[in-house]
């Protein structure tokens, strides 16, 4: 059952596509108390949800912000990170509720921080709805939620396949070289990412020449290797006389203005840029066919970066530091007053009073832009999303954003942004994806080895294990730090076996992943929505993957095993490679399992089967007839879903 309560006047942000009557008084389950809704916990209650968020699978215990954020470091007090997905499942033992506060303002979730047993949520604009869905069991309730948010992004099929990125490969000549490296290294490869330096100083929709003479000859080239080329699209439009895109967007009035009327000047990485419009419905048709561009080019997938927005500074803003240094000069300042010059000039960037500067033209109205902050990103992927339906309807083209809200899952993943070479961050990345799945969001995962920071050898091997198994499965690394591609790392041996064990794996995913899509499910499904007994509340780091498998990753440095607890008995597959595997019967309980660092524990479920194909060089070689089950008494057989994985598809054809 679903309610939905209206609170002021909400601003309309699409995430929910169902019709529901509005129900008149109080948000049941909730009291109001100085402004912020607050409720009772047991000592025994979980929260799940959040979608990208700091911390576990659990979120009970601290507090978390949503305002999309462009922070590099996702340290364990960070309460903002890309995305807001403001939806979470309350478990309190006896009963289950789910919540979707639905407002692209900001919103503060207070989970036990405050007070270790109440839940305070408060709401920065007091507009929103909220949405209460009720059923018997978690699952029931995301499906209930799913349903009314619509069908996730269905990406190409070939986008399962591994992809190969870094901040920068500056021209042809340096990602030829990586294809052929993984070529000559017999690793398969389905993509290589264009990041910023492919443009032309970074305009949006431009080629840089001089790097890539024969830019459409090249994806032409690339493809016929079987690698396809992803660039990336910044949000802001470099200013610059004479670049169409800049000239029609002022002119037509599709960039973001200040109370003066002027258009915003804010600085990323071309320098002066303009931010576009992405809440005004002609911006979105205006900036999703300028993607055109690159379709005409051959490109058949594109990653949005940039879209919190990110600003580097605004020119207002700069002026106005600059003249308060003035004051400062020659004096000697006090330690108070040193404190302050200094946070004057380490705070100019993704600014607070920068975010209240600009103003939005939504459906007629004028909104200040921290009122409407949380959708800006998600504008501008569904800009890209609905422009795709135009540009290529019978094709599917591969679209992830960084920053996100709920809505935005309808036209494309995300990746969960700059992240590093840590441990810590490997735990993370495994605890964030069940929750992504709740709020609608199935293609994604993190930058494989860690963004920021240098990658060993052991944390990619682990890291891969994990990444296998997400949609999304892509190694990237910043401008900066060691060089991440997988045959940088001396003997290649067992990377290339946990690649080739994840294009064996990877009928199952498609499959597992389509029926998430079209069933309202969970790819990624923490144990306790699956199993009722007294400790899976507390597994923080094994997850069901689909309906025949669970996996326990080993996220320890050094660590050649770790504990496992099994809801019930299962079928260990201890995978070395598609064809290196031992398998052993497990008895429901605690076991400490062995995992060399080579080694993937996967658990068949009980009843179950897992498809394993043989391995392929491209998704599009994989060659379904050489499918294998492996089972642990299994009663039928695994329905395994598959299709032409290009051709655009509607749950009826399903
Ligand atoms: O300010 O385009 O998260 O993946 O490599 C950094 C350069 C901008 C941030 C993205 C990252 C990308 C980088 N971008």
């Amino acid at each position: 059952m679903i309610t939905k309560y209206k609170i002021g006047t909400p601003i309309e942000t699409e995430s929910v596509i169902k019709d529901i009557p509005v129900t008149e008084g109080a948000v049941s389950g909730f009291s109001l108390e100085e402004g912020a809704y607050k409720r009772f916990m047991n000592p025994k209650t979980v929260i799940y949800g959040l979608g990208e968020t700091t911390r576990g699978i659990n979120k009970r215990g601290f507090k978390y912000r949503s305002f999309c954020s462009d922070d590099p470091n996702h340290d364990e007090d960070k309460e903002s990170l890309y995305a807001a997905q403001n939806f979470f499942i309350i478990d309190d033992g006896e009963r289950v509720q789910g919540y979707y506060f639905d407002t692209p303002g900001i919103v503060e979730f207070d989970f036990g921080f405050t007070e270790s047993n109440t839940i305070f949520i408060t709401l920065k604009e007091k507009n929103a709805y909220i949405y209460l869905i009720e059923a018997d069991s978690k699952i029931e309730i995301v499906k209930g939620f799913r349903d009314i948010i619509g069908t996730p992004f269905i990406p190409p099929k070939w986008a399962f396949g591994y992809g190969q990125s870094r901040w920068s490969y500056a021209d042809e000549a340096q990602v030829k070289e990586v294809a052929l490296r993984y070529k000559e290294n017999d690793i398969p490869l389905d993509m290589i990412y264009l990041d910023i330096d492919y443009m032309e100083r970074y305009k949006d929709f431009t080629i840089d020449e001089e790097a890539f003479p024969d830019f459409e000859a090249f994806v032409s080239e690339m493809k016929s290797m079987g690698i396809r080329l992803i660039p990336i699209i910044d949000a802001g439009v470099k200013v610059e006389d004479g670049y169409d895109v800049c000239e029609e967007g002022v002119k037509n009035n599709y960039f973001c203005k200040k109370e003066n009327g002027e258009d915003l000047v804010a600085a990323v990485w071309p320098g002066r840029a303009y931010l576009p419009d992405f809440l005004d419905a002609r911006v979105r048709r205006w900036f999703g066919d300028k993607y055109k561009f690159l379709l005409d080019k051959g490109i058949e997938g594109f990653w949005n970066d940039m879209n919190e927005p990110a600003i580097f500074y605004t020119e207002d803003h700069l002026k106005e530091v600059f003249e308060k240094i003035e004051d400062y000069k020659g004096k000697n300042l006090d330690i108070n007053s040193f404190f302050e010059f200094k946070d004057l000039v380490g705070q100019v960037s993704n600014n607070m009073e920068d975010y209240a500067r600009f103003y939005h033209n939504k459906d007629g109205e004028k909104y200040n832009h921290l009122s409407v902050h949380n959708i800006y990103g998600y504008n501008m992927t569904r800009a890209a999303g609905e422009a795709f339906e135009r540009l290529s309807p019978d094709k599917r083209v591969l679209m992830f954003s960084r920053s996100s809200y709920i809505g935005m899952h309808r036209y494309g993943g995300v990746w969960t942004g700059d992240n590093k070479s840590w441990w810590g961050h490997l735990l993370l990345n495994i605890q964030q994806l069940p929750a992504l799945n709740m709020c609608g969001f199935l293609y994604s995962g993190a930058d494989t080895g860690g963004f920021g920071s240098n990658c060993t050898k052991d944390l990619m091997m682990r890291w891969l294990e994990v990444s296998i198994f997400t949609p999304l499965f892509r190694n990237h690394a910043a401008m900066g730090t060691r060089r991440q591609e997988l045959y940088e790392f001396g003997d290649i041996k067992d990377f290339k076996e946990l690649i080739k064990l994840r294009y064996a794996l990877i009928p199952y995913i498609y499959s597992e992943f389509m029926k998430a899509a079209w069933e309202n499910l969970m790819l990624f499904r923490p144990l306790s929505f699956d199993y009722k007994d007294s400790r899976v509340n507390e597994v923080e780091d094994e997850l069901l993957v689909g309906e025949s498998i669970m996996i326990a990753p080993v996220y320890k440095q050094n660590a050649t095993g770790r504990y496992v607890y099994l809801p019930e008995d299962m079928k260990l597959i201890r995978f070395r490679g598609p064809k290196n595997y031992d398998e052993e019967i497990l008895e429901k309980g605690d076991h400490y399992v062995k995992a060399q660092l080579n080694e993937v524990l996967v658990f068949i479920r009980k009843g179950h089967e897992l498809p394993l194909a043989e391995p392929a060089m491209n998704v599009s070689k994989i060659d379904y007839s050489t499918i294998k089950y492996l089972g642990y008494e299994a009663k039928e057989k695994y329905k395994l879903y598959d299709d032409d994985g290009i051709t655009r598809i509607k749950k009826s054809t399903y």
